[in-house]
């Protein structure tokens, strides 16, 4: 399968995130997708190619034009105020507080996120549209007739909804190339997130439609980040009724319980009669994944993309996350392989 990879990405390399109640080095780093790619060589998995600038528009069909200014403009207003570091938030609106866009920069930046882990840099915003390039390019293979392509997005994605940021996702690559799926002639996109942490970026964006279905494997939210979004009994809502579907899973879960999971997400898959699958790619599943709790292990991975294979989908894999940098270049290219066999 082809590789979609951009070096844009490394124009988003934030230096601290508030993590354990401490600032720590950003663990969604460059060197992340160098891992990858490398892999990717390594193994031949198929070319790998640069891509092409798409439409703002595209983008839009998303995220509220107002969001995709913000993110546009946030650094400079943040330097504006006297600030060469990286930009994060430090309060947010919680019950009983009112809703409005303040005009302060710091007041915007709480506007429009969810947490204080995801600092903006000077080339956040090159780095995310080139995310949104990669996976966009990688809706042009798949329509161009691949039976799947690997979007190697980096800043990832899928916790980033229409006009918030969080999660170290800024555009929603996965949900950008579902909708352009959807607007270049699929009928029904099913979005698979096998990421640990629940894609509620995703599920926010596609919630009250029926057109794309969201599945989503992930750390309970009793228990693990985003905390407030991912229980079983999201369900979707409006003409979304019964097109969203949650498989939280405890610490300490297993590939026994993974995969069961996942084999109910594919039947659900194949019932919807899905015209095309984008899957949000994580590998934060892995046993040693440094902020994760689930225990799957290397060999897994290739049984996760036979499973996804067994679908029969033309199918757009989108990176996301996975923090074990020296293993999620082994991790997410057994899921390519494994699919590819
Ligand atoms: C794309 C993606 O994987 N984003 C994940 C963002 C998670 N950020 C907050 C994680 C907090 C985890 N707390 C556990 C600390 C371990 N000592
Ligand atoms: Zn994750």
């Amino acid at each position: 399968m082809k590789t979609i990879y951009s070096e844009d990405h490394r124009l988003h390399h934030a230096r601290l995130e508030l993590i354990d109640g401490t600032l720590k080095p950003a663990v969604e780093m460059p060197s992340r997708a160098d891992t990858v790619l490398a892999r990717v060589r390594e193994v031949g998995l198929g070319s790998v190619d640069t891509p092409t600038r798409h439409p703002r528009t595209a983008i839009e069909r998303v995220h509220a034009p107002a969001y995709v200014a913000f993110l546009e403009q946030a650094w400079s207003l943040w330097t504006a105020t006297g600030r060469a570091h990286d930009a994060l938030p430090l309060n947010w609106p919680i019950r009983g507080f009112r809703g409005r866009e303040p005009e302060a920069i710091d007041g915007k930046l709480s506007y429009y996120s969810f947490d204080a882990g995801s600092p903006i840099t000077a080339g956040t915003w090159q780095a995310a549209i080139s995310a949104v390039d990669v996976a966009l390019t990688g809706v042009d293979v798949l329509n161009a007739g691949a039976r799947s392509v690997f979007s190697l997005c980096r800043p990832p994605g899928h916790h980033a909804a229409a006009d918030y940021y969080g999660g170290y996702c800024f555009l929603n690559n996965a949900a950008i190339a579902a909708q352009a799926l959807r607007d270049q002639g699929a009928a029904r996109v099913a979005i698979l997130d096998v990421d640990y942490h629940h894609g509620n970026g995703t599920q926010s964006i596609f919630y009250e439609r029926s057109d794309v279905y969201f599945l989503s494997i992930h750390g309970d939210p009793l228990q693990e980040f985003p905390y407030f979004l991912g229980y079983a009994d999201e369900l979707g809502e409006a003409s979304g009724q019964g097109f969203n579907r949650n498989y939280p899973l405890r610490w300490g879960s297993g590939f026994d319980l993974w995969s069961a999971a996942l084999k109910d997400a594919c039947k659900v898959i194949s019932d919807y009669r899905a015209d095309a699958l984008v899957v949000s790619l994580g590998v934060d599943t892995f046993e040693k994944d440094p902020i994760s709790q689930f225990k799957l292990k290397s060999p897994d991975y290739l049984e996760i993309g036979r499973t996804i294979a067994a679908l029969k989908l033309p199918t757009l894999f989108a990176m996301e996350g996975g923090y074990a940098v020296a293993e999620i270049g082994v991790n997410a290219v057994n899921v390519l392989s494994g699919f590819d066999e």
